[in-house]
């Protein structure tokens, strides 16, 4: 069984109101708008489970989806998103950062950057943060489907090589959850890092 059932769990506002660590789990970070939530529903099959947004900086809290029975996928709230005042977003770098460091049973994180765009110093950041604490992690670059076969090419690239300069060697999977292109191959990750391959 593989993505056939997703249920809405909770919403948690911070590590201490997250469910109890039954489940393993993978979470999806990036910054507001970057297409988390379209993701979770496109790589469950369902339209309107996890809650999209033209309106950035709408989810505020850590969403939970429990799939198959089996484990959580994780709807975190946007980082780095300027019309939020500083001090929520001190917040919630705090809340987020607590969360990943000290979750248990989180076996993977997502880290989603917009295809179109070179990854911002948040991004760069965020790298550097999860390769020093030597936490699981593996970069999706998102909407695909609004770049030409070419320059998706020279984004891809962009993203290898400033992994590389900062020496992470992690995986890098382009999807777009219009089409569904690289949606089977983020699944096969989830999977594998879950323990719950077929
Ligand atoms: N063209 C296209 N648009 C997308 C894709 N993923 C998300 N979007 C759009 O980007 C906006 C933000 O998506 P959302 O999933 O709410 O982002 P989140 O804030 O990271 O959860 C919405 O208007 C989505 O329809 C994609 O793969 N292709
Ligand atoms: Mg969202």
């Amino acid at each position: 069984m593989a993505f056939n059932t997703a249920t809405f769990i909770t919403s948690a506002p911070s590590l201490a109101e997250c469910p109890p660590e039954t489940h393993p789990e993978v979470c999806f970070a990036g910054r507001s708008n970057v297409g988390k939530s379209s993701l979770i529903n496109r790589i469950t099959n369902r339209k309107k489970l996890a809650r999209t947004s033209n309106t950035p900086g709408k989810t505020q809290q850590m969403n939970y989806y429990e799939i198959d029975g089996s484990f959580y996928l994780v709807d975190l709230p946007g980082f780095g998103f300027a019309k939020v005042p500083k001090k929520e977003r001190d917040r919630w770098g705090r809340d987020i950062r607590n969360y990943l460091l000290k979750r248990g049973t989180l076996e993977l994180v997502l880290h989603l950057v917009d295809s179109r765009h070179d990854p911002t110093a948040l991004d760069e950041e965020f790298f550097y943060w999860m390769a020093t604490k030597q936490k699981p992690f593996a970069v999706l670059m998102t909407k695909t489907d609004k770049l030409s076969g070419n320059k998706l090419a020279v984004s891809q690239k962009k993203v290898r090589s400033v992994l590389k300069e900062m020496n992470i060697d992690v995986p890098v999977i382009a999807c777009s959850a219009q089409t569904g292109a690289g949606i089977d191959e983020v699944r096969d990750l989830i999977l594998e890092f879950t323990n719950s391959n077929p």
